[in-house]
């Protein structure tokens, strides 16, 4: 039988003025030692579908004398350093660059290899302090790409990064592919798998001084959406992701190189989706930043239509900032300029304009 353990999702979230003076008065908890804080929460305890939540002030959590929680309320609040390079008292940008030939309408590799170069140039003016580029679809249906393939898709292109001012990152699910992107110049790698695709990757990531995003999926990309289920969504999310933290540990990939993603859209149905997002302040516990991707993503035409990725924009930052409201430090975006621009009146509004 599976232990009994501990979750808290911080709630009652405060901002600016108003959360630093409920810390200095001992009503509030920093979240993730940024400018956020919570004042309650909700301690849920059991296995994932059977479990029973109370709710509670946030600083009568601080004294329980349970060292688990203790530990737990530690990593909540504890400030999370610079990730690859990246400061993380406000939300950062990751601009996403598709290196896949449907990606681009009509261009052979060559025009789809400069086309990427340029768009990721107006990605990074636009204000994204990370670029990811990716050359295998992990769409829903999308099948695998092979390793040859997948290099020359990705490896011109970042080496013809060099220079831009943001940080690299390889969406790739292949150890090979990340020790070339490093090669080249790249800081992260981002893979969907969590470094379990390849039995390499883990040791790749290691020896490269690579910084990782560890996202969750359940199943492969081809048949992830076909019947996604969970007894409780969050809490299996949350398990998984705080093994694979511990795995990567493990194999002398530093806690400061590690950034954690729920993975919206991999293997979720509408309502798990919703949930996770609903929830996204409860992943702080995993004692990393958090990276959040729901830019266009099916389950926004589930709530709202949009047939075309690209009509769901407005959706997309919807999100963007419900993520960004309850602490999520990286947010993966399409369209950077709306996101920046989404995002800096939401950060007008409850931080002050001078912020
Ligand atoms: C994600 C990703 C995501 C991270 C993709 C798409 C599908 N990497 N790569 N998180 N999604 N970390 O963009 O719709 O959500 S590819």
């Amino acid at each position: 039988m599976a232990s009994v353990k501990l979750y808290v999702r911080p709630v009652g979230l405060l901002y600016g003025a108003t959360a630093s003076a409920a810390v200095a008065d001992g009503l509030a908890l920093p979240l993730a030692g940024g400018p956020i804080a919570f004042a309650a929460a909700e301690l849920i305890e059991g296995v994932p579908g059977n479990t029973r939540m109370r709710l509670f002030a946030a600083p009568a959590l601080v004294s329980s004398g349970d060292a688990d929680l203790a530990a737990l309320i530690a990593r909540i609040t504890a400030k999370r350093p610079p990730f690859a390079g990246i400061g993380l008292d406000r939300p950062a940008l990751m601009g996403i660059v598709n290196v896949t030939p449907d990606s681009f309408s009509d261009g052979g590799l060559f025009d789809t290899k400069e086309a990427a170069i340029v768009h990721a140039a107006e990605l990074a003016t636009a204000g994204a302090g990370i670029i990811d580029v990716g050359g295998e679809s992990t769409r829903p249906g999308s099948d695998a790409v092979d390793e040859a393939e997948e290099l020359d898709r990705v490896v011109p292109v970042i080496e013809g990064l060099a220079g831009l001012p943001a940080v690299i990152s390889v969406d790739t699910r292949k150890a090979s592919v990340a020790r070339e992107a490093a090669k080249q110049g790249a800081k992260i790698l981002n893979d969907v798998s969590a470094l379990t695709h390849d039995a390499k990757s883990l040791g790749a990531a290691a020896e490269t001084g690579l910084s990782v995003v560890l996202m969750h999926a359940q199943g492969e990309p081809k048949t992830m959406q076909d019947d996604p289920r969970y007894d409780d969504v969050v809490l299996e999310v949350f398990d998984y992701l705080e093994t694979r933290i511990g795995a990567a540990v493990k194999a002398g990939i530093g806690r400061e190189r590690i950034a954690a993603d729920p993975g919206l859209g991999f293997g979720k149905t509408l309502a798990h989706n919703l949930s996770l997002l609903a929830h996204t302040s409860l992943f702080h516990g995993l004692g990393v930043p958090l990276l959040i991707g729901a830019s266009r993503k099916r389950f926004i035409r589930g709530v709202a239509g949009g047939e075309e990725p690209r009509s769901r924009e407005p959706g997309s930052q919807a999100a963007a900032i419900v993520a960004a409201a309850q602490g999520a430090q990286i947010l993966r975006v399409h369209d950077v300029a709306s996101s920046r621009q989404a995002l800096a009146v939401w950060r007008a509004t409850v931080f002050g304009l001078e912020n």
